[in-house]
């Protein structure tokens, strides 16, 4: 894919600020600190696009990223920040589903997880209820720089187990760190906003 333009165009938590509904969404889900803002990086050749940090709970905003003009990314707020209080947590799940339920433009939504550990209750969790909102088919495995490439198929295969992936459905590893899988995965998101 080549990247002639990538923007930010909106960073809100409330529905009155999305954007207009007219172009094709995919979005990125997964819990704090997984590296879905490195990944929206990487994935668009800019270093500073989306902002990433060590500590959990970055992106507290839905952000959406105009790419060519022609469709967005969205990087949603990570899940399972242990520091947050209940309401906090309350609203997160109220933003997230109204997003989720009125967005027309949301093809997918991309679940991210960390290639090196077993999918969290809550990544199983927020895998469901993408499969039960018919958003699910598409996983990415994050900072797969982090184990070796002979052991990825073991952990790839115990992700797919454990979220329950069906085995039409692909799971991708990725690292932004060193820039491994962003080909496989703009082929796929190409496939979703034809
Ligand atoms: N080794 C390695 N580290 C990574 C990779 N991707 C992200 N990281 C690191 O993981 C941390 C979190 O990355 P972010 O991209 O901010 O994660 P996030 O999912 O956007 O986090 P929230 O905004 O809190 O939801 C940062 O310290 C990144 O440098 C990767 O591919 N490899
Ligand atoms: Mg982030």
């Amino acid at each position: 894919m080549k990247i002639n333009q990538a923007d930010l165009v909106a960073v809100t938590a409330d529905s009155r600020q999305y954007p207009p509904d007219e172009l094709k969404e995919v979005a990125f889900a997964g819990r704090s600190n997984v590296g879905k803002s490195s990944l929206l990086n990487s994935l668009t050749n800019r270093r500073k696009l989306a902002r990433t940090s060590g500590a959990p709970g970055k992106t507290r905003t839905i952000n959406f990223y105009e790419i060519n003009q022609a469709f967005r990314i969205v990087d949603l707020p990570g899940y399972g920040y242990a520091k947050v209080s209940k309401s906090i947590s309350e609203h997160w799940g109220k933003m997230m589903e109204r997003y989720f339920l009125q967005r027309e433009g949301l093809v997918q939504v991309i679940q991210l997880v960390d290639i090196r550990h077993s999918p969290s209750q809550l990544d199983i969790q927020m895998y469901n209820y993408l499969k039960y909102q018919g958003l699910e088919g598409l996983v990415v495995a994050t900072k797969s720089d982090k184990i070796s490439r002979n052991h990825w198929p073991k952990h790839l295969k115990m992700i797919r187990g454990q979220l329950g992936v069906h085995e039409e459905d692909k799971i991708i590893p990725v690292s932004s760190l060193k820039k491994t899988g962003l080909e496989d995965l703009w082929d796929e998101i190409e496939q979703l906003i034809k």
